[in-house]
């Protein structure tokens, strides 16, 4: 089988381009015409085409290489009888005169001048993706007007002349062809030099009749996209920056392009991005600003995006004497993401017990001996509390288990390896989540101290973004209050939250008798597009294990 060197073709007046984006790679099988990288100039881009069918075997250009006519994009293992042969250029037999000015050289006018579409080679009906003047707006001559696009190319249409435009005769959406009305302009004044139009031709249209065992079939697959030579002004800045065929691949999925956040080089949005943003809406892990700008308010309000009946109205008054106050910041905000992660997440709490008798008794006895040195001033009193000790425990279970450590990104789960743990605090102003950071480098005593400065914090309304940021695990304690069980809200992107009610004795059975036991209730919600309720079980008896004999934390 042969091997053929794959060229950039003619490309018109453009001298360099850049490649902006490979859409094949080495091992990848070919089509004929298949297009196998973009390039892109200030004015155009345009996907090159394979001459030739077959496998990859060689990439010779990178991303952000720049590449001329002749230059060689790739290496094909020709397949049978379609190879073409490799010594022959690809572009050679190019029959685009795409230097030629197609807008002749208009005499100097000063009534109102019709714009046509010119020369755009091979093209037909294409689509006005971007119009980019408006009645009024005084256009130069070779100025941008629209941007078209195939599904190969796109490309600048610039005006013929100078002048004012009155009349705008095309509009996003509509198909053009050579020779359509563009803009009717006042007060015109010819170009000067011939205007070179944008010329293009479709890099695949002309070989589609080609047959595959054709000799030369590949001169007539040339990419030719010429934008004005000397144009000045007009970008497609306000355009997502995009191929063609990944804008078509989008609008056939209804994604809004602009939403999309760009992987490519210059931060260009490749089709991997488009389906990355297509499959994080469709899981609820994202959402467009179509969909937020639908989406319910923090009291419960609206709904009707989700096909829900209205938020009942009661005028309350009428049962008894009311006090009406708005909600304060912190809650409006929490109210709004506790909302979006209660919705959201398949969310499953596994309760449990934990023996904490030997933890307590241990916790008691080091605040009185933390106690007795500061009274001597051999250190400063700091409070030991049980929520120390499980911020502790729960980082062993969170390396046991590194999937209640992770967050999830479209289809994929992000483990983190390290574990900043938040917990819940209760303030005048609502509940915030401090993070401790580094936990794993920490000891108990100084996670309490760096929890009550935290928590200080909160309750002062001081608390600084970096301090409610960056957790991977939250506790949530109410065991300073009261309760059995509760049912915590993950708080997203984290995958799991674990809810400590207040420890009471119990009678538990040894196996010969019943004992007093201080008894912690747990209560750990997961998400269970991570985890699976096995291993939210396993997790929950780990933390007990090590509650109930702390040395665990060693092993
Ligand atoms: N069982 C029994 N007693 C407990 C306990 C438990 N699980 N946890 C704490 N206690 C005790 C403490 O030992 C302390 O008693 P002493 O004063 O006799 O030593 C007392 O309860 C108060 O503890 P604390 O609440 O001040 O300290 P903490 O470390 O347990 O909690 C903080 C700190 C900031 C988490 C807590 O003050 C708080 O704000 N909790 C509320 C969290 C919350 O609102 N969660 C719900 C979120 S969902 O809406």
């Amino acid at each position: 089988m042969a091997l053929v060197e794959v060229q950039v073709p003619d490309i018109g007046d453009f001298d360099e381009v850049t490649v902006i984006e490979l859409m094949v790679k080495v091992g990848d099988t070919v089509k004929a015409e298949q297009s196998l990288i973009t390039v892109e100039s200030d004015k155009a881009s345009m996907e090159i085409p394979s001459s030739t069918a077959g496998v990859v075997k060689e990439m010779r250009v990178a991303l952000g290489d720049k590449v001329k006519q002749g230059s060689v994009v790739l290496v094909v293992e020709a397949a049978g009888a379609a190879a073409a042969p490799a010594a022959a250029p690809v572009a050679a037999a190019s029959p685009a005169p795409l230097a030629a000015p197609v807008v002749a050289a208009a005499p100097a006018a000063s009534g109102p001048v019709q714009v046509h579409v010119p020369n755009i080679g091979d093209f037909k009906d294409v689509a006005v993706i971007e119009v980019m003047v408006k009645p009024g707006d005084t256009i130069k001559a070779e100025q941008s007007l629209i941007t078209v696009e195939s599904d190969k190319a796109s490309m600048e249409i610039p005006s013929s002349h100078a002048g004012v435009l009155k009349e705008l005769k095309v509009k996003v959406g509509d198909t053009v062809n050579i020779g359509d009305l563009l803009a009717i302009l006042e007060g015109t004044v010819a170009v000067a030099a011939p205007v070179a139009a944008a010329v293009a031709a479709a890099p695949a249209a002309a070989v589609a009749a080609a047959p595959a065992a054709s000799p030369a079939p590949v001169a007539s697959a040339a990419a030719a996209v010429a934008a004005p030579a000397h144009a000045p002004g007009g970008s497609t800045a306000g355009l997502p920056h995009a191929s063609p065929s990944v804008r078509k691949f989008a609008r056939e999925l209804g994604v809004p392009l602009a939403e999309v956040k760009g992987s490519g080089l210059k931060g260009r949005i490749t089709e991997a991005d488009v389906q990355a943003f297509t499959q994080a809406v469709m899981s609820g892990a994202a959402q467009t600003k179509a969909q937020a700008a639908k989406a319910p308010a923090a009291s419960g309000g609206g709904g009707a995006a989700l096909g829900l009946i209205p938020w009942p109205k009661v005028d309350f008054a009428k049962f008894g004497p009311i006090e009406r106050k708005e909600m304060g910041r912190i809650k409006k905000i929490s109210g709004a993401n506790l909302l979006r992660n209660a919705i959201m997440i398949p969310a499953v709490t596994n309760h449990d017990d934990a023996d904490i008798t030997d933890l307590e008794a241990f916790r008691v006895s080091t605040n009185l001996e933390n106690e007795k040195a500061a009274k001597s001033g051999i250190n400063a009193s700091v409070k030991v509390t049980m929520l120390a000790f499980l911020i502790k425990a729960c980082v062993a279970a969170l390396k046991k288990y590194p999937e209640f450590n992770s967050s999830l990104d479209g289809d994929a789960i992000v483990y983190k390896n390290y574990w900043h743990i938040g917990f819940a605090a209760d303030t005048p102003n609502g509940l915030m989540v401090p993070v401790i950071r580094d936990c794993d480098k920490k000891g108990v005593l100084q996670i309490s101290q760096e929890m009550g400065e935290l928590a200080k914090k909160a309750r002062e309304g001081k608390l600084g973004p970096a301090e409610m940021t960056g957790a991977t695990f939250t506790i949530s304690s109410l065991g300073g209050i009261g309760g059995k069980y509760f049912t915590p809200i993950i708080n997203a992107p984290e995958v799991a939250i674990l809810g400590v009610c207040k420890s009471t004795m119990e009678p538990v059975w040894d196996g010969k008798q019943f004992v007093p036991r201080l008894m912690l209730p747990l209560s750990l919600t997961w998400d269970h597009r991570v985890i699976d309720g096995a291993a939210a079980a396993r997790f929950n008896a780990f933390l007990g294990q090590i509650l109930s004999d702390f040395r665990r934390v060693l092993l």
